[in-house]
């Protein structure tokens, strides 16, 4: 049976959304569970049920000090091409979007090929990460996602020595996705990373922002979150992950190869074609602000591209 996503939510939820957004800024989406996983009943050392979203968003910054995008900038100005071209037209046409049931196939070049399901997903170690997302347009955002590292879907499915690459793909489903129509751009969205990449402990599938659910907009029910790369790279509702042994061409790649590469670090010094990456503007400033090599992950993933020369591999 589907269940439209307006209508009643997965059964990980236990809530119905429209109750669900009523409650939004009342309650914290982890008092909205059923009362055997209210934070306050579970156990200090070992929690009894890990399928639960972080309960609450502690920080209000992130580890540079720039103050959270709010809940409502972060879901009502979104790329998805798949709804639409305009960021401030995704929300309304995405608010059906079926989400449940919902699977995710991961196989390839690994030794144990799974398809996970939803509670499949929420039971692995949730954690909220606050991260900068720059998208390659010019603009920024803070977001506090709740999801896990990538490295432990792929450690339990264990990618064979050929494997290389982690190919991701979106779904395909032109009726609900009126973009997918258009034939400006080879559907499904697929993106990849060099298994390395996919394996670092920044990139992480997540499943919820300010520790609600993700919204259809936001790439419900997972999406990838790679901080260092402009945020194409950061694929939404996925449905296969794929571990191969080649390079894979992403959409973008496929679709204007002059312009946007595999790497897509994020890089002040390396323009677009079109434009300058050496400022951005975060969502609710007024003045641009500079933007930062590898997003300012410098620090934590520098190491991964050592010997590579940056600007040819854009
Ligand atoms: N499937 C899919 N994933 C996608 C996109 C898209 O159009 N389709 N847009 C990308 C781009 S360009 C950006 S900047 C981010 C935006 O994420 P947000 O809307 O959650 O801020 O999603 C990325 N993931
Ligand atoms: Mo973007």
């Amino acid at each position: 049976m589907k269940t439209r996503n307006s209508e009643i939510t997965p059964e990980y939820l236990y809530l119905s959304r429209r109750e669900f957004l009523k409650s939004v800024g009342m309650l914290t989406a982890g008092s909205l569970l059923v009362s055997a996983c209210r934070s306050e009943d579970i156990p200090s050392k070992e929690p009894e049920v890990k399928a639960s979203l972080t309960p609450q968003t502690v920080s209000s910054t992130d580890e540079l000090g720039d103050p959270l995008n709010s809940y409502e900038d972060i879901s009502n100005y979104n790329n998805y091409y798949e709804f639409s071209t305009d960021k401030t037209s995704v929300a309304g046409l995405a608010q059906d979007f079926i989400i449940s049931p919902w699977t995710v196939a991961v196989g390839g070049l690994v030794h144990y090929p799974k398809t996970y399901d939803l509670d499949d997903l929420m039971k692995f170690a949730q954690e909220e990460r606050i991260y900068r997302l720059r998208c390659v347009e010019g603009w920024s955002m803070v977001i506090p996602w709740t999801g896990f590292p990538l490295a432990a879907l792929l450690k339990e499915v264990e990618p064979t020595s050929d494997a290389k690459y982690v190919l991701l793909e979106t779904i395909y489903d032109p009726e609900q996705m009126p973009g997918q129509n258009s034939s400006w751009y080879q559907w499904p969205y697929v993106e990849g990373l060099r298994l390395d990449e996919a394996m670092h402990d920044l990139t992480i599938l997540a499943i919820g922002l300010y520790g609600k659910p993700l919204l259809p907009q936001s790439g419900a029910p997972v999406r990838l979150v790679v901080p260092w790369k402009y945020g194409f790279k950061n694929i939404k509702s996925i449905v296969k992950i794929d571990l191969i042994a080649e390079q894979p061409t992403s959409l973008w790649m496929a679709a204007t190869p002059h312009e946007y590469g595999f790497y897509a670090n994020v890089n002040p010094e390396v323009p677009h074609p079109r434009w300058s990456q050496a400022t951005e503007r975060r969502i609710g400033e007024l003045s641009r602000r500079p933007t930062l090599l590898f997003n300012g992950y410098e620090e934590e993933v520098a190491a991964l591209y050592e010997g590579m020369n940056l600007s040819v591999n854009f």
